[in-house]
């Protein structure tokens, strides 16, 4: 049957505008009729014009198509290739294996096949399946995440919209490696499958000593790791257990399904529960969980010693040069979230290499990598990467601990201590507040910011037992990215003391519902003694007074956050 493209007129939504990472909303939101076709033809529009720009009058390029396995997502991938079989400037999308395809492999493949964009169908760490959540979220052709400008310009858009393209009879089988070739209304079009767990290894074994970790797993170290159903199982049972020798038992709930099985596929203490109490058994030295979409990593040690991902990236950052990767393009600098603690920052002053300091979100990575100023970043959300790729990438993390491991032959713990001993502690803490209602948090923020504007808040006293904190600077959070020169604002309302403990307010820019409010809360300590504490212990005075400031508990009527960190 001949192809052709049909023109369907639509009606705006007003609601398509990105968060922190994409689209993400409920899965029957998405589901409405047109939803989805609207959002894509909206980021085809503004595409095209980039296209125009950058090609010129004929230009075609091909796109990237990918998600992490949740319900809806190979219904979309079906629409998408309908809607790109009908943009003329368009001439190939490639597709993963069923679809399937972590963040992190997304962006690798990206920039392998010089696509000039890609699609990833994932709300990340948040629930899957027909009564959770489904996200799309665009990449540019450096295979990081869209920039504001770009988003907002496909916002604008899709309030306009009054009509789509479809090629309606479109079909093409997603679970065959190789490429299929069209034509439409006498246009070439190809749809390209790949195996994109080969890419992803190839690309690890570019950055990695393979030897000396399979050297490392046969020397009787118990690893295990859990992948919460979410998409990087494949590829965790491929290089973990076929190349690197793990057991396949311990290779977790690594086989992707529609609704994670149930699991909220956000790799911390409370949603990775089952692999903490694994850990607790004390009979494995190292285990790492994911999230649903493979890009944010939880690392654990024996008997479920917990890094703090601010930890995670400080010690990896001091021990770079143990892995090739590094060795052979050098160490450009250092990045981190506002909110992240500030160990980083003691690493690279050490080192006498710079750390940016950007906003919550993975695209602010992009132009310092894109100009060779970064190499390793994090975020305290369990998320690290380098620039290898641009997005964060959980299962390089753990290659990146586990070659730390096998270099310095000591214990996740140990390696902890020794580097507090080196640098001091940051006591971190997050406490997350989840679906308060939004009026609610809209009060807490304004009640923070109507504070900050006092005069005489800044040198104000606030005590708690016997410890005494008093407010050094407070600010909403702005960046200007040094690259480009955009300016961010709003990034989140903090508080600095005088002796350098922060607290930090931010609203959630992933949520479905209602509002989240994240607390975090940021200490430095340099005495040994108290090294080994519980970072709730120390943490608490500075907790009791960040709620004490922001009236949380009342303007909210939560007394306990849902997530601690
Ligand atoms: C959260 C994290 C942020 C992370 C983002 C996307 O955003 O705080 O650090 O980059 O999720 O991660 P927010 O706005 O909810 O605080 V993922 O794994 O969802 O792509
Ligand atoms: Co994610």
């Amino acid at each position: 049957m001949p192809l052709t493209v049909t023109k369907r007129q639509t009606t705006p939504f007003k609601d398509q505008k990105a968060g922190t990472s994409g689209l993400r909303k409920s899965t029957r939101h998405f589901q409405q009729e047109s939803y989805v076709e609207n959002f894509i033809q909206s980021f085809f529009n503004a595409l095209n014009e980039d296209i125009q720009k950058e090609i010129g009058d004929n230009g075609q390029v091909s796109l990237m198509v990918g998600g992490d396995g949740r319900y809806f997502g190979v219904e979309c991938v079906g629409k998408i290739l309908q809607l790109a079989a009908a943009n003329p400037r368009i001439n190939k999308v490639i597709v993963a294996q069923n679809g399937l395809m972590s963040t992190p492999a997304v962006s690798c493949c990206i920039r392998k096949y010089k696509t000039f964009a890609g699609i990833i169908l994932t709300a990340s760490h948040n629930p899957g399946g027909e009564n959770a959540d489904f996200g799309i979220k665009f990449n540019c052709s450096n295979g990081g995440p869209a920039l504001q400008h770009f988003t907002d310009k496909i916002y604008n858009l899709s309030t306009q919209i009054n009509e789509y393209f479809v090629v309606d009879n479109f079909s093409c089988d997603i679970s065959q490696i190789g490429e299929h070739n069209f034509e439409v209304e006498g246009r070439k079009f190809s749809v390209q499958i790949i195996d994109s767990v080969q890419d992803y290894l190839e690309l690890m074994q570019n950055i990695f000593d393979f030897n000396l970790l399979k050297d490392f797993f046969k020397s009787g170290v118990k690893i295990t790791v859990d992948a919460l159903n979410g998409v990087v199982g494949p590829y965790a049972k491929r290089i973990l257990c076929d190349e690197l020798g793990m057991p396949e038992s311990e290779a977790r709930n690594c086989t992707p399904l529609p609704d994670f099985g149930g699991f909220h596929p956000d790799p911390n203490l409370t949603y990775a529960k089952t692999l903490v109490d694994l850990m607790k058994k004390g009979e494995h030295d190292f285990g790492a969980a994911f999230d649903g979409d493979g890009d944010r990593n939880m690392i654990l040690g024996k008997d479920a010693f917990f890094i703090t991902p601010c930890d995670s990236v400080a010690v990896l950052a001091a021990n770079l040069n143990l892995i090739p990767y590094f060795q052979r393009e050098g160490i450009k600098g250092f990045a981190r979230s506002m909110p992240t603690s500030g160990a980083l920052d003691l690493v690279a002053k050490d080192l006498g290499m710079k750390c940016f300091e950007t906003p919550t979100g993975w695209k602010f990575f992009g132009n310092l990598m894109d100009s060779n100023q970064l190499s390793l970043c994090g975020e305290e959300s369990f998320g690290t990467g380098s620039d290898h790729i641009r997005e964060k990438d959980g299962l390089w993390a753990v290659l990146a601990w586990l070659s730390v491991l096998a270099n310095k032959k000591m214990t996740i713990r140990d390696i902890l201590l020794a580097h507090w001993n080196k640098y001091g502690r940051n006591f971190f803490s997050r406490y997350d507040y989840e679906e308060c209602d939004s009026d609610s948090a809209n009060k807490v923020m304004k009640h923070l910011q109507d504070l900050f504007a006092q005069a005489d808040f800044v040198g104000r006293e606030f005590t708690f037992g016997d410890k005494k904190f008093t407010v050094k600077l407070a600010d909403d959070f702005q960046y200007t990215d040094p690259v480009d020169h955009s300016v961010t604002t709003k990034q989140g309302l903090r508080i600095v003391f005088t002796d350098g403990s922060r607290v930090i307010f931010r609203l959630s820019g992933t949520g479905s519902s209602g509002a989240t409010i994240r607390l975090y809360i940021d200490s430095y300590e340099n005495d040994s003694s108290k090294y080994e504490l519980d970072a709730q212990v120390v943490l608490k005075p500075l907790i009791q007074i960040a709620l004490q400031i922001s009236q949380l508990q009342e303007f909210t009527g939560r007394n306990e956050p849902t997530v601690i960190t």
